[in-house]
């Protein structure tokens, strides 16, 4: 796994709220990941979060579970995924891109669009999460090459220097979330097709989508979402269980070292 930064790739990052890294993985790290996501997808049934989670959260037969299969927590269940996400140096470059000191996991997810996958509608991910912050971001890795035919990310550069929190669910209009922010109607969207290995690093108010698979061949990748060390707890369930909710109030700092380990810190 290639952590290296130049400043130029940090100052990328912040100007347009995505990056993409040629060399991440390299073809063995690629191997061993496909196949741990492959063992804990397997182990998982129709229940979307391992270890312990929302228990609402169930595959089913929607237009959303058309649009990719989703599993997420991988970690809670598997030590290569573990291995890869809570990986010190993955912490200290996600750190660096976003500006910050210390980074959390928030929750890994593999989304594996399928054959005739329907496409990502235009959204945001830091309004779904159970905290909010202009500092959270997400790394999405291609374990196959991610091609417009077969539903690549698609990144507005720039969004997350306007974005809010409003939202819309992943639909089926793709163009939603541009009810709320006609101004990223007009920006040109970054295409990021990449090869199987490489990466892409996203704010979570960076406004993206992706295509429809229109292809015979699932369009697999690997992702994890963290949050700034220090994100206090919004009100939203999201993955967490009944449990944790019931347990949490509004404002308190999110800080519980089984479900969201400190990944990396400056002190
Ligand atoms: O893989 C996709 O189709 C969507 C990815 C996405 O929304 C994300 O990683 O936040
Ligand atoms: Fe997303």
């Amino acid at each position: 796994m290639n952590t290296n930064l130049t400043q130029a790739q940090i100052d990328t990052y912040q100007h347009d709220g995505c990056l993409i890294l040629e060399e991440f993985l390299t073809d063995d790290e690629l191997n061993e990941m496909r196949t741990a996501v492959a063992e804990g997808v397997s182990k998982m049934g129709k229940q979307k979060i391992a270890g312990g989670g929302n228990k609402d959260l169930v595959e089913g037969d929607t237009y959303y579970d058309r649009v990719f299969l989703q599993r997420l927590n991988l970690w809670r269940i598997n030590d290569t995924i573990k291995k890869y996400f809570l990986n010190p140096q993955l912490g200290e470059m996600l750190c660096k891109l976003a500006g910050i000191d210390g980074i959390r996991i928030w929750h890994d997810q593999t989304l594996q669009k399928q054959p005739w996958g329907n496409p990502t509608a235009w959204h945001l991910d830091n309004p779904y999460w159970s905290f909010h912050s202009r500092n959270a971001l997400s790394i999405w890795i291609a374990l196959d090459d991610a091609t417009v035919q077969n539903g690549c990310l698609y990144y507005l550069p720039g969004s997350h220097t306007m974005a809010k929190y409003d939202n819309v669910d992943i639909g089926e209009n793709i163009s939603d979330l541009f009810k709320f922010y006609p101004e990223f109607r007009t920006i040109e969207p970054i295409v990021a097709t990449m090869k199987a290995g490489m990466a892409g690093v996203h704010n979570g108010l960076t406004a993206h989508a992706a295509g429809p698979n229109m292809t015979p061949y699932p369009r697999r990748a690997m992702t994890c979402a963290y949050m700034p060390n220090g994100a206090k707890f919004n009100g939203q369930q999201n993955i967490l269980s009944d449990e944790q909710v019931a347990r949490l109030s509004v404002d308190d700092v999110l800080d519980d070292d089984e479900q969201n380990p400190l990944v990396w810190s400056r002190t």
